[in-house]
């Protein structure tokens, strides 16, 4: 029998008020309009300017078609140099966008792009440097950005994760030439489907803003290929909502945090990620890394052990981007290249986080995996005599 009656999964969506939401949906109703830059579509924007102190904030469908839309914006040629160790939507983007991933390694504690391994890798053929701020940890901004200034080349970021964050004070959202949020429904803040491109460059940002709509600059021009990425007007009331309670939702998920790493630090083999010195994260994951030697079962056992208690985690990034069967033919599929991505997603468990989880359960998954640690081999047994009769599970 499963500790938990019903699944604790990796990540709920927060829910917005409903009465407010029966409000707004009413009121959008009588304006008949529903898309195209309406009324809730420009406030959304207006307050997140405001809120991150950026310039420009463009709301996108979803952060994929953002991340996309901003590389054809970009006018890139050539290659794009980024991390295997992401969702597929970064590497997907540049090569939907006609161009060619350069991967490069990640860091081992903070998974972030491993400067070292940057600069050995980017050749004359790199036209941008495409940055993850992983499970909301800043990357290395000082130190891409001078490399992408020494070479003329812009610096972006997928920063789906790291809505809220900030690093040394300033909003994340304010950095190299643009960067990319998600507001999908998993994330911490989220209209559903959405995300945002936000930017201080205003050529910039007039470019993204005629692609996301099919390149129409007025009624009588169209001055390139766009397609349409905008974000509809129900999807930005939902945005609305979510922004009044965002700092409520951090302070839980800070609590959260705080519990899982008093709790965690203490158990042999587990890890934590490293945040960079001066970012401050929005704890949107609760990511561990699973060293088998000390813990005594791998990353995939602890898994399907805590799945037997209706504890439902997931192995992001796992298969890192390098070993997806459509990149298998391109030079960088060798995985001697990038060890260290591989040893990251090879470890690493994303635990239960998100505001309604109740901080009592939080203990409890501490509880559970810290008893799985202390009775590794009888785990490891009953894991493996199971494996043979059980069905596969949704792993969701
Ligand atoms: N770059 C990075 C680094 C990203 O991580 C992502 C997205 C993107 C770019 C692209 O951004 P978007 O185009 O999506 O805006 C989920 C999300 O769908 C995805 O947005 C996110 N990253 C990724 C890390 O997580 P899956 O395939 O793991 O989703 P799924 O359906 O398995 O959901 C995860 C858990 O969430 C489930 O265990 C249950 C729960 N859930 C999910 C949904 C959709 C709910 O409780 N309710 C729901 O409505 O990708």
């Amino acid at each position: 029998k499963p500790f938990f009656n019903e699944p604790l999964y990796v990540t709920r969506p927060n829910l917005p008020d409903k009465a407010r939401l029966f409000v707004l949906l009413d009121d959008l109703l009588k304006r008949r309009w529903l898309t195209n830059f309406g009324h809730y579509h420009s406030e959304l924007e207006e307050r997140l300017r405001a809120h991150l102190k950026v310039r420009h904030v463009l709301l996108c469908c979803n952060g994929t078609v953002g991340l996309f839309l901003l590389l054809r914006a970009l006018e890139l040629r050539g290659k794009v140099l980024t991390t295997a160790f992401t969702f597929p939507a970064t590497v997907h983007a540049v090569t939907m966008a006609g161009l060619e991933p350069l991967l490069c390694d990640i860091d081992l504690e903070g998974y972030t792009l491993d400067i070292e391994s940057v600069k050995r890798t980017i050749t004359a053929a790199t036209s941008c440097i495409l940055g993850v701020d992983v499970f909301g940890n800043a990357c290395d901004y000082t130190a891409l950005e001078s490399i992408g200034r020494s070479r003329g080349i812009p610096v972006i970021y997928d920063s789906a994760h790291a809505f809220m964050c900030r690093y040394q004070g300033t909003f994340i959202g304010n950095f190299g030439a643009a960067q990319m949020f998600s507001f999908h429904a998993t994330k911490l803040f989220s209209t559903a489907e959405g995300g945002a491109i936000v930017t201080n460059d205003t050529g910039l940002y007039n470019r993204l803003r005629q692609l996301i709509n099919f390149g129409i600059r007025d009624e009588e021009s169209v001055t390139g290929v766009g397609l349409n990425g905008k974000m509809s007007e129900v999807h930005a009331i939902f945005g609305l909502i979510a922004l009044d309670n965002i700092g409520d939702i951090l302070a839980k998920l800070t609590t959260l945090a705080a519990v899982y790493a008093r709790r965690l630090a203490v158990i042999p083999g587990i890890t934590m990620q490293k945040i960079r010195p001066g970012c401050q994260s929005n704890h949107q994951y609760m990511t561990i890394q699973v060293r088998e030697e000390e813990f005594g079962l791998s990353r995939d056992q602890l898994h399907a052990a805590l799945k037997r208690d209706n504890v439902v985690t997931r192995k992001y990034f796992y298969p890192a981007a390098h070993n997806y069967a459509c990149y298998a033919q391109l030079p960088f599929a060798r995985r001697a290249v990038l060890p260290n991505t591989e040893t990251v997603a090879a470890r690493n468990l994303c635990l239960p986080m998100y505001a309604a989880l109740a901080e009592a359960d939080v203990e409890v998954i501490c509880d559970l995996v810290s008893a799985i640690q202390a009775r590794a081999s009888e785990v490891a047994s009953k894991l493996k005599k199971t494996a043979g009769n059980q069905r596969p599970r949704e792993d969701r």
